[in-house]
């Protein structure tokens, strides 16, 4: 059982350039960019009386699941919260196809019964509104791959709020007796809701400490910076695979917005905020591209016009939309 740590001072990010190539990189900045425009325009479709329910945006955390799709592939099995826009993006959902979801019409991805918080794909098991609530289903698939032998892992992502529910222990348990090949990866973005994790969970340090409980390795990843959780992830998903079974990872990042779009986030200062703001993934990565020669400035701002546009296509597509016809209203769901 060992602990690991990913970041600026540990990891070389020249050589994990160099080893993933700056193709893999740049389509990393254009994932990041189009994820944060998605991001944008969603919240603005949403102050503008388009979108209903709930929103939470992942703008800030992009490096971490960017990276881990990067790594892992789609022939895995993953499940997420309900901040889940960027990991339905990632795993082949179109722009068009979320926005309309968000927007409640009938072309969304779940044909406007989920909303913001529940988007699927191929290989997404869904995004989960209750805290803690997805892990045992990840570890379900995990289970059944085993089960059916198709060496498939499970990647699960949760907040660090989860780690104070029974079910993150149970699940973690449970995974670890049966030897399931379930990669846990803790996004801890400093609160749940309102709450700061100094004030929600025990142990400062919550890979390092809580994975000893289990007799699992866990990793401390900086989850702000791409190459540390590409490097992270890459040494993780070699020993997924080679032993088959569960891992823990925490990736310390911030998140930008509230936790909700309803969230005036009053519980942390606008120096605060302005501080957090400075380790944004997105600049600092082109910034490094650009140094490496990876990126020219204009080929930066050609992308970013890029996904602005496929973004705002997106919206153009959610309002010109049909609303599922309510004679619909029985289909697809679970109890009709
Ligand atoms: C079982 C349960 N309890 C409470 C809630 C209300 N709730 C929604 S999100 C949230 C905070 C979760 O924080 P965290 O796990 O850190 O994820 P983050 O929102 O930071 O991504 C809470 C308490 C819920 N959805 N489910
Ligand atoms: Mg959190």
């Amino acid at each position: 059982m060992s602990q690991f740590f990913f970041n600026q001072q540990e990891i070389k990010a020249v050589e994990v350039l160099k080893k993933m190539g700056k193709e893999h990189a740049l389509e990393a900045l254009k994932s990041m960019l189009l994820i944060r425009h998605f991001e944008t325009r969603g919240e603005a479709s949403y102050r503008q009386g388009f979108v209903g329910g709930f929103y939470h945006s992942y703008a800030g955390q992009e490096a971490i699941q960017v990276a881990a799709v990067q790594v892992f592939g789609q022939k895995h099995w993953y499940a997420t919260t309900y901040r889940c826009h960027a990991l339905a993006l990632l795993l082949g959902a179109t722009p068009n196809e979320l926005m309309a979801e968000l927007f409640g019409r009938a072309t969304g991805n779940a044909k406007g019964r989920g909303g913001s918080m529940h988007l699927y794909a191929q290989r997404l098991l869904g995004g989960f509104a209750i805290v803690g609530g997805h892990l045992p289903i990840a570890a379900g698939a995990a289970f059944s791959s085993k089960y059916l032998n198709k060496n498939e892992l499970s990647i699960c992502f949760l907040g660090d709020g989860a780690v104070a529910q029974g079910s993150f222990h149970e699940t973690l348990n449970l995974a670890t007796l049966w030897n399931l090949p379930v990669i846990f990866v803790i996004e801890n973005n400093q609160w749940g809701m309102g709450t700061h994790v100094n004030r929600a969970i025990c142990t400062d340090g919550i890979a390092r400490f809580q994975s000893p409980s289990y007799g699992i390795d866990g990793y401390t990843i900086d989850g702000m910076d791409y190459f540390s959780c590409y490097a992270g992830f890459a040494h993780v998903y070699q020993q997924a695979m080679a032993e088959q079974r569960p891992i823990l990872v925490e990736c310390v990042c911030q998140r930008f917005r509230g936790h909700s779009i309803s969230d005036p986030g009053l519980y942390r200062t606008k120096e605060a905020l302005n501080e957090i703001l400075q380790s944004d993934p997105i600049p600092y990565l082109a910034a490094f591209l650009q140094q490496q020669g990876g990126v020219s400035e204009q080929a930066y701002q050609d992308l970013d016009k890029w996904a602005r546009e496929l973004i705002l296509e997106a919206v153009e597509f959610a309002k010109n939309s049909p609303w599922p016809s309510v004679a619909t209203l029985g289909e697809e769901v679970y109890a009709p």
